[in-house]
């Protein structure tokens, strides 16, 4: 649970790191999990997920980046089924949202390799999958220790309250570097274990991963199940799951309840 000064700092600031959400013991397994994934599926497609922008932006920089991704990776490990309903994760998601209902939106992994895992140029993650009342937030599970040089998650803090910013849909949403470069964001420096929570609002990114060690992470999309989205998109096999609570939507109307069987 947050205290009441970290859900505090959440609100003045679009974010709060939680410390210690898993322990490293848990934290490394999960590691083991999702790079054993990684290794499955590299098998068969390529799963480098490089945004279009950060890759000619490195390729400009002739250095040639990689990001290894899976979408939905609780169809694929029932580990991580168990990770998303964990009650530390989704006690904290109830408390942010502000209803005892957290609905799952997606998961993904990522994994940035050892000096070449690719950045995210900020942006908000609203312009994806915009919700009426902007209940939508991620949570970041770390299973690596995430210093500057691994390419930690970087926030603009006080940026959820600028509300939906124009982003440039070339590709992958973003907002101009030039005028929202990495750095002018602070970087939020996690141990493995450590659970960053921020709203879909809050401008974030991450820079390259420079060091001789992978940056391996969970991100767990949710939202109130009764906040609903404003377009028809960015929908995924797993999206609905309750993950905490009911859905005081998903009610049958009267007449249609199926014959029991
Ligand atoms: O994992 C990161 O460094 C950032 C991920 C991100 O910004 C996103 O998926 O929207």
């Amino acid at each position: 649970m947050l205290t009441p000064k970290q859900l505090e700092f959440y609100r003045e600031n679009g974010y709060v790191l939680a410390p210690g959400l898993l322990s490293r013991d848990e934290a490394a397994a999960l590691r083991r999990e999702t790079h054993d994934l990684a290794a499955r599926l590299s098998h068969h497609r390529d799963i480098d997920a490089t945004w279009g922008s950060a890759r000619e932006m490195k390729e400009a920089q002739q250095q040639k980046t990689q990001l290894l991704h899976c979408h939905d990776v609780q169809f694929q490990s029932a580990a991580f089924a168990r990770l998303i309903v964990d009650e530390r994760l989704t006690e904290i998601a109830a408390q942010i949202i502000g209803s005892p209902n957290v609905q799952l939106h997606h998961t993904k992994m990522f994994i940035k390799p050892p000096e070449k895992g690719s950045p995210f140029p900020l942006h908000q993650d609203v312009p994806y999958f915009p919700h009426d009342r902007h209940s939508m937030i991620a949570a970041i599970l770390h299973f690596d220790d995430a210093p500057l040089e691994r390419g930690c998650v970087c926030v603009v803090p006080g940026s959820h309250k600028r509300g939906p910013l124009e982003h440039d849909a070339t590709g992958s949403f973003h907002l101009p570097p030039t005028q929202y470069p990495i750095e002018s964001a602070v970087p939020i420096e996690a141990k493995a274990g450590d659970a960053l929570f921020f709203s879909y609002l809050t401008i974030h990114g991450s820079g390259v991963n420079q060091s001789s060690e992978a940056r391996t992470t969970l991100l767990v999309q949710m939202r109130d199940p009764s906040d609903p989205p404003s377009i028809k998109t960015h929908e995924s096999r797993g999206q609905g799951m309750m993950l905490r609570g009911i859905d005081p939507l998903d009610v049958a109307p009267a007449g249609s309840t199926k014959a029991a069987m």
